[in-house]
């Protein structure tokens, strides 16, 4: 029996659910202090011990984690299990070259599954639905997420993953999929190729569950309008598992978080002090089921808004609104993660300056990409054969460092304007 249909907890009292955060926060902190001693370190800096959590209220007094801990820590520094017990690695950027990893043992994959089931149910599923998983798999979690939600609710799976959009729309249109899973951006892709193609008549969607990266009401409508389904958001990250930490219900006026497995808190990003609810802030999350990957206080740098508003769906687990921003300065470039100082670091290696743009538009409901890099005098007088290979290497080093093609373009030394202030190196025209 699949242990996502909880329908007793996701309608729960706001009393009872929070009582099961606090039985569940005392024993998570215990197991974390037993078994992380990195985050063991930080407790006893602050002078906290197990005994100091008694509940929700207390976790204020915990420190928090963020990704340069991650970094820190790579790649098992946090792991709160035997590596015998892990079964599964998912993985994204970090802020440099080293790479988030996340490890799962079968209990957490069954949990994640879990929360995904629910999103999925939420958005109408039930095991009469073939559910067409268009997020990538492999390293990152929204295939495997997804897909193993709709194993749950008893879908029939097809898992696609990302890309060749014509195999898509052949599956789509001959096994009638009923519901699609991917970024809204190549939602918004699909629904362009299925008019371009003239299959609307043929597709028989009825729902999409999109998340991974920003997207507006406008871009919603468009979708929904386009397909003729409704478009459900799904939010999530890797170091929480991935997709379905929080997701759409039918109001489609917020995502309820997953309250059982995590405990949300808001934060001013500045002060790290806990804002009252209705407050706009960072995200910080306390994952109290996970064991193998347990985070505390991890904080997500999204900002974001709470609220325990009454919904009409009758879930009772607090909703957040859509990301409103970061709070760092990561970008989400065709759903993947990107930091400018992973493009420094490459540019450092190779021998330029860190003089460099980046230019970020969305064409078509797709990303483009384009890093303008300043070339060292020597390289400015040498032949423009020898420019264009430089030029050609450093899409191979950009890509092997990103997981992501950038277009790039060598400009004339001191060519890009100096700021007297903070430098502007990104330049995102994309209207979100
Ligand atoms: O994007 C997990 C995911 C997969 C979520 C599929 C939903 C669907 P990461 O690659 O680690 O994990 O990126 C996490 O993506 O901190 C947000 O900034 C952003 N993000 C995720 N979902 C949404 C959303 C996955 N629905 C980062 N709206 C997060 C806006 C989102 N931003």
């Amino acid at each position: 029996m699949a242990n996502y249909y909880q329908p007793e907890i996701e309608t729960a009292s706001p009393e009872e659910i929070r009582q099961l955060q606090n039985e569940r926060l005392v024993k998570q902190v215990k197991h974390v202090w037993d078994n992380v001693p990195y985050y063991r370190k930080k407790m006893e800096e602050k002078g906290v011990t197990p005994d100091d959590i008694k509940g929700v209220d207390d976790l204020y007094k915990l420190p928090f984690l963020c990704k340069d801990d991650l970094r820190e820590a790579y790649p098992y520094g946090l792991l709160g299990m035997p590596l015998a017990d892990c079964v599964r690695i998912h993985s994204t950027s970090g802020t440099t070259g080293k790479r988030v990893v996340a490890f799962y043992t079968q209990h957490d994959v069954d949990l994640w599954e879990d929360c995904c089931a629910r999103a999925i149910v939420a958005a109408g599923g039930t095991k009469e639905d073939v559910c067409q998983v268009a997020y990538g798999y492999g390293l990152f979690t929204g295939g495997s997420g997804l897909h193993g939600g709709s194993h749950k609710v008893g879908c029939l799976t097809l898992p696609m993953s990302s890309g060749n959009t014509d195999r898509q729309l052949q599956f789509m249109t001959d096994l009638g999929a009923t519901i699609i899973c991917c970024t809204p951006s190549y939602a918004a892709y699909l629904a362009e190729s299925i008019h371009e193609n003239g299959l609307r008549d043929q597709i028989k969607l009825k729902a999409g569950i999109f998340g991974a990266e920003a997207w507006s009401e406008d871009m919603r409508k468009d979708i929904e309008d386009k397909l003729g389904i409704k478009a459900y958001d799904i939010y999530g990250l890797t170091e929480t598992s991935g997709p379905g930490v929080a997701f759409e219900c039918e109001a489609q006026t917020g995502m309820h978080i997953n309250e059982d497995h995590f405990i949300a808190e808001i934060i001013d990003p500045e002060t790290g002090e806990v804002l009252p609810e209705g407050e706009k802030g960072e995200l910080v999350f306390t994952a109290i089921t996970k064991e193998a990957f347990p985070l505390l206080r991890y904080r997500t740098r999204d900002i974001c808004v709470l609220s325990r508003e009454k919904c009409s769906c009758g879930r009772t687990f607090v909703k957040m609104c859509k990301p409103m921003g970061r709070s760092d300065d990561m970008l989400i470039i065709r759903g993947v993660n990107v930091f400018p100082s992973q493009i420094e670091t490459v540019l450092l290696q190779e021998g330029f300056s860190p003089n460099y743009q980046i230019v970020v538009d969305r064409v078509n409901n797709s990303d483009t990409f384009e890093v303008l890099v300043e070339m060292t005098p020597e390289l400015f007088s040498d032949s423009l054969a020898q420019i264009s290979k430089a030029e050609k290497d450093l899409v191979v080093s950009l890509k092997s460092m990103l997981g992501i093609a950038a277009k790039v373009k060598l400009v004339a030394p001191k060519s890009i304007t100096r700021s007297e202030g903070k430098a502007v190196r990104v330049i995102d025209k994309r209207k979100i």
